[in-house]
């Protein structure tokens, strides 16, 4: 009983070492808050998301464990039986109810926010093609749209502007796909015979890796790209330089 209290002991304090060591990209829920224009919306709703689940689920854990310690059985008499409980059934009704209303308006909010397209056209416009098994990058910004395709072998590389916004034009060639940029903190699907858009600010100058992340067949797990985000000037002479596909 002891050892067993030690070892935990022991595990408890490295688990705190660890969550010390990492305590800034723990603070951030292990993502930039402004990598990106999204993750000025996102982070903010995916930190309060999580404190909120702390919440709940501390308190959860405490009326699991209440009873659990402090109503053991006593003597060999069954418990006094009890049913319809009429606050406490309102209660355990009305208050995940207003936990689950509270967390829809501020996804809600930050959603339109995300998925909010301007009027005016954007500075830069690419269109993003997904097709088993990878993706192809135009760039409709230059005369002759140049295009990247890539394959599971040669992963494509979607090039950037730095603090410049860019409207995505989303589609699929055959299945449903998803394009998700982790470190921008969005993902929006790609459909066959639909047109989605998309529009923000890459923030910073960097590599970060893109996935596809719907399950769209047999090599999906091989869907992968890499967005690099460069100076406005470096763009520029990366778009000129592309070959016409
Ligand atoms: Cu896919």
């Amino acid at each position: 009983m002891r050892k067993a209290f030690k070892s935990t002991l022991a595990l408890g304090s490295l688990l705190v070492a660890v969550l010390a060591s990492q305590s800034s990209a723990f603070a951030s829920g292990g993502y930039s808050p402004d990598a990106s224009s999204v993750n000025e919306n996102s982070h903010s709703l995916w930190i309060g998301a999580w404190i909120t689940a702390g919440v709940v689920g501390v308190l959860t854990a405490i009326l699991i464990l209440w009873p659990v310690f402090f109503h053991r059985k006593k003597n060999e008499d069954f418990p006094r039986q009890t049913q319809y409980n009429v606050p406490v059934e309102i209660a355990y009704t009305v208050i995940p109810f207003i936990i689950v209303a509270v967390l829809f308006f501020y996804t809600a909010k930050a959603e339109t926010k995300i998925t909010h397209i301007d009027k005016s056209p954007a500075q830069h416009s690419i269109h993003v093609n997904a097709i088993q098994w990878s993706w192809q990058f135009t760039y409709d910004d230059a005369a002759n749209k140049p295009t990247v395709t890539g394959t599971p072998d040669q992963t494509p590389v979607l090039v950037l502007p730095q603090g410049e916004k860019v409207r995505f034009t989303l589609t699929s060639n055959d299945v449903v796909h998803g394009f998700w940029i982790p470190e921008f903190m969005i993902q929006m699907q790609t459909l066959p015979g639909v047109e989605n858009h998309l529009e923000f600010t890459a923030n910073k100058i960097g590599e970060f890796p893109g996935r596809c992340n719907i399950l769209c067949g047999r090599a999906h797990s091989q869907m992968l790209f890499k967005v690099k985000v460069v100076s406005p000037a470096d763009y520029q002479t990366y778009i000129n330089s592309v070959k016409v596909a």
